[in-house]
């Protein structure tokens, strides 16, 4: 470009944003038509840097907060570092550096890329989750958790992966692999910390239909809360007193159910003892069942029978692999006929199938005096971490008191710098080898008494960086519970745009929405629902492939900021595909996009100030792209945004001379995707000068508006005739196709209101003025 050097001019104006706080919101009293939150989920900083695709993802992000902030929004757009976790230790491990270490440098290399990228990020809020700033405030909400009933302990079989030496949450297991290292998980039977989501099943499931999130994560989050109505059904063991209860979620197949099965954890098994004949191979079962085989694997109770209760008749009792014991009773009836993985059993272990009809649902159920049953596949989050880097759990043990929380006043509860920071492969932590750290007085009596020794999940640090964000706007000097926090959190939350991976349906946002409730149930914010609007975002391929080391085609922003700038990186990235669906990286399409702001640049010396040329054609299109660029921007649409600048472009280059008006919407409207060069423009052309306030950025200037009378209609107005009588008119745009017009006439009340359900004969369409109905 003539005299436009990117390397200088986007550090240039990098610079000047920091020093003029352009970016900084106005946290006491949000300036013009309000605050707006436009949060982007952070990345956690990977040694290799930043990959293109947070490049994306940001991007996205900005170019929503800019558009929001020249709206005259005052837009706070922070920016942290998920920095805690598995995934940054694993990685410090490998390269044999402690992770403390690795932490600052890795942070001094995320955030110089988070500055070269021209994203309108209010620094000085920025925050790490390893901070001990940052994580005492996670430490005490874990005891808050406590301290009103949604943190406990308990014994269960939890999800182990034997690489990460650690157990993890359900939702952290993805298809029988750990999330972070794709090893097979095993099962192990722990004493853990878990967060009672469980009983925020049913508020979880209600929120969803009042945020406008991505739909594709509405669907995962139902599915995975997983509500089931059914019903408790009890059957009466054959001589004897007890019964089993099952759920079933069919009790209209109970004339069907020709066996029981129970999971291998059913206490009733051990109840039994003494009725079973074949106890000894049931005990050599239990003892040598793989839960994790995909096999189903069984065994009779024999000796014993129960009697379905609809039919009267004695069935067998068996214990399989295939029942869980976490869910519903842990015991089912069989129903061969209309169940599949019963029908396998059945099969595979030559139990009977009958083709016993079925009966109505709500009849038998008070027929047989059985109670009606919602049930969740939800399960409370397992939040402790075998591992080094993350927040020490705050709480103490003492022989005398039990599990006593850290006083407040004592709180970051510091993570030890340990030499020997690797996982022991124990079911304990580093931690629990450091006397020093774990040996401690009991808070409540002051006895000797014990830390706990795990670290919690990553996910918890980042189920609250949204209020993190706030309390580095005020330095870490508030407490949560200060009134004047408190009315910061009113001022500023929830949050009014999320945009990040849909990877995280049924991790990171679900926990954050579940703590969000869990917080407003304690009182210290006001809204159920933390992120009023979320949209997820696509993902890059390269040159039609996945992107990955071992192909050695990972784009590094780097090289191509350095070599074709922020500007050109940004605006083609967004240009690739519509935002939620990501895009095929080539680099041809850079330098395409290189040209157009090389034009866009070359444009400004055809400006005329005197300019009063009144070209009827050349406004409209103005005006239309105004209306499509802002409508297109507010529904993510970044390419079609682009492409409609390309052809304004292409109008505004056939001109002589440029009317101003005209270029400063063209720059204004290109500006929230080339910041960098539409300021040096701004400031180049004077362009303060024509706006009241004189911003001193083209990113606090308006945006433009478009006049609606400006933009030609291209409507007609469509008589609607049924039987030849005009019962209706509307404005139907010019030129579709007949189908498309029916399909609008038909929609119309006042159609139906005459069809109702009579038949359709015949239609006639008059090409842009009539359409008749003949019934
Ligand atoms: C008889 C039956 C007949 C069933 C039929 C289904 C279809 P949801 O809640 O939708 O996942 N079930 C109940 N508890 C179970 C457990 N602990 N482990 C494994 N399976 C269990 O499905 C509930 C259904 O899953 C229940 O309804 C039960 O099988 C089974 F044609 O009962 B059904
Ligand atoms: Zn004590």
């Amino acid at each position: 470009m003539d005299g436009y050097n990117h390397q200088k001019i986007e550090k240039k104006w990098q610079k000047f944003w920091l020093r003029e706080k352009i970016y900084e919101p106005n946290f006491k009293k949000p300036r013009g038509r309000g605050k707006f939150y436009n949060l982007m989920m952070f990345p956690y900083p990977s040694a290799e840097g930043m990959h293109v695709g947070n490049v994306y993802a940001f991007t996205g992000s900005d170019v929503y907060g800019r558009f929001k902030r020249m709206q005259g929004h005052d837009v706070f757009e922070p920016i942290g570092l998920d920095g805690f976790g598995i995934h940054s230790e694993n990685y410090a491990i490998k390269i044999g550096r402690h992770p403390a270490v690795q932490a600052k440098i890795s942070e001094k290399n995320f955030y110089r890329q988070l500055q070269m990228i021209g994203n309108s990020f209010s620094f000085k809020e920025k925050l790490e989750t390893y901070d001990p700033k940052y994580y005492k405030w996670t430490q005490w909400l874990f005891i808050k958790m406590f301290e009103n009933g949604l943190a406990y302990r308990k014994k269960a079989e939890v999800n182990w992966c034997p690489s990460c030496k650690t157990v993890l949450a359900d939702e952290q297991v993805i298809n029988g692999q750990c999330e972070r290292c794709g090893s097979e998980v095993l099962k192990k039977e722990l004493e853990q910390w878990f967060f009672k989501i469980t009983k925020y099943a049913e508020r979880l499931l209600k929120g969803l239909d009042k945020i406008d999130w991505s739909e594709k994560i509405k669907i995962a989050q139902r599915e995975w809360i997983g509500k089931s109505f059914g019903a408790e059904i009890e059957f009466p063991l054959a001589n004897l007193e007890s019964s089993i209860t099952v759920f079933t979620t069919r009790p209209d197949t109970i004339l069907g159910a020709t066996f029981l099965v129970l999971s291998p954890k059913h206490e009733i098994i051990s109840k039994l003892k003494s009725k079973i004949s074949n106890f000894k191979e049931v005990e050599d079962y239990l003892k040598n069942i793989q839960n994790d085989s995909k096999e189903k694997t069984g065994i009779e109770l024999k000796g014993v029978m129960a009697i379905n209760p609809a039919t009267k008749k004695e069935i067998p009792i068996w214990v399989s692999n295939y029942v869980l014991s976490g869910y519903g009773t842990g015991a089912i009836m069989a129903v061969p006929a209309h169940d599949e993985r019963d029908a396998e059993f059945a099969k595979k272990f030559n139990l009977p199938f009958s083709d016993a009809p079925l009966s109505d649902k709500e009849e038998i159920i008070k027929k047989l005096g059985a109670s009606k049953k919602v049930n969740y596949h939800l399960r409370d989050w397992l939040i402790s971490r075998q591992r080094y880097w993350g927040p020490p759990i705050p709480m103490i043990h003492c022989q005398k008191c039990g599990w006593v929380p850290v006083e407040e006043k004592d709180l970051p509860v510091l993570l030890p710098k340990v030499k020997n920071f690797r996982p022991t492969g124990t079911d304990k932590s580093p931690l629990a080898t450091i006397e020093k750290f774990y040996k401690t007085k009991c808070p409540k009596c002051k006895g000797e008494a014990v830390r706990e020794t795990d670290v919690s999940d990553t996910f918890l640090d980042s189920a609250w960086y949204y209020i993190g964000y706030l309390l580095a706007s005020q330095n870490w000097k508030l407490k949560i519970k200060d009134k004047k926090f408190v009315s910061l959190i009113k001022r500023w939350l929830p949050v009014d745009m999320y945009i990040g991976g849909a990877e995280h349906a049924v991790l990171h946002l679900l926990y954050v929405r579940f703590l969000a409730m869990a917080l407003k149930d304690m009182g210290v914010v006001h809204f159920d629902e933390p992120m009023k609007k979320f949209r997820a975002h696509g993902l890059i391929i390269k040159e039609g492939a996945k992107m990955s080391k071992s192909k050695g085609n990972i784009i590094n922003p780097d090289d191509y900021i350095k070599n074709y700038g922020a500007d050109v990186l940004r605006m083609y990235l967004m240009f690739m595909g519509p935002f939620d669906q990501g895009g095929d990286f080539r680099d041809a399409g850079i330098l395409g996009i290189t040209r157009f702001l090389n034009r866009v640049w070359n444009l400004k010396s055809k400006v005329d100030l005197k300019s009063k040329i009144k070209d009827l054609k050349l406004e409209t299109l103005v005006h239309k792209t105004i209306k499509k660029v802002t409508e297109d921007i507010e529904n993510l649409r970044y390419n079609t945004a682009i492409s409609a600048l390309m052809i304004l472009v292409n109008e505004l280059e056939r001109q002589e001379k440029l009317p101003i008006n005209y270029y400063v919407s063209l720059i204004k409207l290109l500006a929230p995707f080339a910041p960098h060069m539409t300021e040096e423009i701004w400031h180049k052309m004077n362009f303060s000068l024509l706006e009241k306030g004189r911003p001193k950025s083209i990113h606090l200037s308006l945006w433009p508006k478009y006049d609606p009378k400006k933009i030609k209609e291209e409507n007609f107005e469509l008589v609607v005739q049924i039987n030849g009588k005009a019962r209706d008119k509307f404005l139907v745009p010019l030129n579709l196709s007949q189908k498309e017009v029916e399909e609008l006439t038909i929609k119309r009340e006042n159609v139906r209101k005459y069809i109702k359900d009579k038949e359709i004969k015949k239609i006639i369409y008059i090409s842009n003025k009539l359409i008749n109905i003949v019934i």
